[in-house]
């Protein structure tokens, strides 16, 4: 059996915890408490401690979802949860203020990470707010050093999630396909 441990971090309201709760198979472990600082005018509760979910694979071989919380008071989190992860997906909130400068924050914060494994970027809440756009974070990432896919995710949406994964997984092994078999989801050798 294998088991993989993938982590998504990002900042506050980015939806680490509702992409987590989307592609789970077995209900999510979330830790958010009600929100009593400047969180609160993105929304009532914020992560303080992790958000775990599973996806099982057939085989018995299991995906580990950890997510961190996105407030920097604890991010004594961030290196807990990422020790063993294979890789990273960095949320980004494009509703937020500067959402290039947050990425260019948690590519720098999880440098260590991302240089020994891989980085996906999914960019939420594009809905709302469509600037800066993909080509905007595809520059940041060139002008930064670093090489990810981007893609427009809304965390609410199971497939929009599971192509982050996808992605991310593809990067680490272009042979790897993560397959979905009915209900299940596979990782194949091409
Ligand atoms: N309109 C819109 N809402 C979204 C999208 N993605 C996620 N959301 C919503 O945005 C909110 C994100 O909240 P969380 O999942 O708690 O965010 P988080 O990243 O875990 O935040 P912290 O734990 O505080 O760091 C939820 O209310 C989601 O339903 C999107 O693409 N569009
Ligand atoms: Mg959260």
């Amino acid at each position: 059996m294998r088991q993989h441990k993938l982590i998504f971090t990002g900042p506050v309201g980015a939806g680490k915890t509702t992409a987590i709760a989307s592609i789970s198979d077995e209900p999510p472990v979330r830790t958010d408490e009600v929100a009593t600082d400047m969180t609160k005018q993105y929304k009532p509760e914020t992560t303080v401690a992790l958000d775990y979910g599973v996806m099982r694979l057939p085989g018995g071989n299991k995906l580990h979802f950890y997510g961190t919380p996105g407030q920097e008071r604890f991010d004594f989190m961030w290196d807990i949860l990422s020790t063993g992860g294979i890789g990273l997906m960095i949320l980004i909130n494009n509703n937020r203020l500067d959402p290039l400068k947050d990425l260019g924050f948690f590519l720098q914060r999880f440098d260590t990470l991302i240089r020994s494994t891989a980085v996906a970027i999914g960019v939420t809440q594009m809905d709302l707010r469509d600037e800066p756009c993909l080509n905007d974070y595809n520059l940041t990432l060139t002008r930064l050093n670093y090489h990810a896919p981007v893609f427009e995710v809304d965390a609410r949406r199971k497939t929009d999630v599971l192509l982050l994964v996808q992605a991310l997984l593809f990067r680490l092994d272009p042979e790897l396909k993560l397959e979905r078999v009915e209900n299940n989801v596979e990782i194949k050798t091409a």
